[in-house]
């Protein structure tokens, strides 16, 4: 796999010169682990099946190389198997479109099925389609389609290498699709609603081929963790993790979930700064970090930030947060290292961005610039804008299997159970993009969302199974 990787670059270069055909496997814009895997691991055996170098296979991975470090469980997965992400090619690095017009395209789609609007020019390129959500689109006969209601993409594309008589998986391959598996399929847990059998039989297809393999839930537990570890990040990219803007009028706010204490967070050097370069490099007018993080009883801890350079946009956002009573949010006012900055411990532990969200539009609808509030104004309040690979984009779970008799005793966020956004759909539709289709109506779950249901998850558990820990 990594000499493969490293010389993907060289090959597509020789054939853009000598004018041959280039086979891109791309993944979807959320740029998930099951979307990265998948195509590395189908380019991969691609290549492998045809040896002769006339054709290029190259995976890209479809962000931009810089939104790469906010995609911690996969950066994380590279790092464990050596895979430099260097040898990786983004999407900004390949002109698909001019490719295509040259005639030398031919294009896989994996972990998703249908182009975004902006790429409708490349449809005719695609050759093959291997997804795990309903079809939505149909396709030529000339476009081969593998779809099938699998908890992850990974476990088709593991599928099609075994199945195969030419047997090319290493071990590196092996266990990225068996990590994907295992973290997509919430380590195999029936309780969270996304593992199918034939995900089971897969991932115990590939334990079996490589013994040394980690136990799954070493590897899950490692995977979640990383995927909210934001130690590594610089405060821009924590705050672009799992972002999401609204627009009112006149003014725009952004709220950004951040998985750290709120202490921690201030206290990072240079903090009050890169709140400022952060809102006037993307034109927000006010910013509200929500944090969360867990005390040591597991339970969930909410703060929040309100930051902005307009004071009386400030004031205004904090008293509406203060004021609110639907729901209430129990904020109390924690000294903040800034004075630019307003901090409160949330007592609301159930209030999740869900929740603040309308909140914040509400004051979008009523706020006047000339600082009188007309409450009710119908100005259209919208959101503009939110991560890619975060909020939006990430897995929503599965329908009746993750709303069922949620454990009452633990008061979590909502975002699971019971809120208007969580009609969850029937179907495993993992790694959402922002334009597939499916879109519309279906539940939306943010990465704080996941992380909860993980918590709750892991906590029935523990209180289920034995107690002691390692
Ligand atoms: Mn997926």
């Amino acid at each position: 796999m990594e000499s493969f990787l490293r010389g993907c670059r060289a090959a597509l270069q020789a054939c853009i010169r000598s004018h041959r055909e280039v086979h891109v496997v791309l993944g979807n814009e959320a740029c998930d682990l099951d979307s990265m895997v998948s195509a590395l691991a189908l380019a991969y055996f691609f290549a492998k099946l045809s040896p002769e170098l006339r054709v290029a296979f190259v995976p890209v991975l479809n962000i931009p190389r810089s939104e790469f470090p906010l995609r911690t469980e996969s950066t994380f997965l590279l790092k464990e198997h050596r895979i430099p992400e260097s040898s990786l090619v983004f999407r900004d690095e390949i002109d698909l479109l001019a490719l295509h017009q040259a005639g030398l395209l031919s294009l896989t789609l994996v972990d998703h099925h249908v182009l975004p609007s902006k790429d409708t020019a490349l449809e005719e390129a695609v050759v093959e389609v291997i997804d795990h959500r309903p079809l939505e689109r149909e396709r030529g006969p000339r476009c081969s389609v593998t779809s099938e209601l699998v908890g992850s993409c990974a476990t088709l594309v593991t599928e099609k290498i075994l199945q195969s008589s030419v047997q090319v998986l290493d071990r590196p391959t092996a266990a990225l699709l068996h990590g994907t598996i295992v973290l997509d399929c919430v380590n195999m847990a029936p309780e969270a609603g996304k593992v199918t059998p034939k995900d089971v039989h897969f991932a115990s297809l590939l334990e079996s081929k490589f013994p040394d393999l980690p136990p799954r839930s070493v590897i899950f537990e490692a995977l979640q963790s990383a995927k909210f570890d934001v130690s590594g990040l610089t405060t821009d990219q924590m705050l672009r993790k799992d972002l999401k803007a609204v627009s009112g009028k006149e003014v725009v706010i952004a709220l950004s979930s951040v998985y750290v204490t709120l202490e921690t967070f201030l206290h990072r050097p240079g903090a009050e700064h890169d709140l400022s370069t952060f809102c006037q490099r993307r034109g927000y007018d006010a910013l509200v970090v929500m944090t969360i993080s867990f005390n040591k009883r597991n339970e969930p801890f909410r703060q929040l930030a309100v930051y902005s350079h307009h004071g009386t946009l400030q004031a205004a956002v904090c008293q509406s947060l203060e004021n609110s009573s639907n729901p209430s949010l129990g904020l109390s006012p924690l000294e903040s290292p800034h004075p630019a900055i307003h901090a409160y411990n949330q007592g609301n532990t159930t209030a999740s961005r869900k929740k603040i969200l309308p909140i914040v539009k509400d004051f979008l609808r009523g706020w006047d610039p000339r600082g009188t509030m007309q409450p009710g104004r119908k100005t259209r309040a919208e959101p503009v804008e939110s991560s890619p690979g975060s909020s939006d984009s990430c897995p929503p779970e599965r329908g009746a299997a993750g709303r069922k008799d949620p454990p009452k005793s633990q008061h979590l966020g909502d975002d699971l159970f019971g809120d208007e956004d969580t009609h969850l759909p029937p179907t495993p539709m993992n790694s959402l993009v922002d334009e597939c289709p499916l879109d519309r109506g279906l539940p939306k779950l943010s990465a704080e969302a996941v992380f909860e249901k993980f918590n709750r998850i892991a906590m029935a558990r523990s209180s289920e199974d034995t107690p002691e820990k390692k």
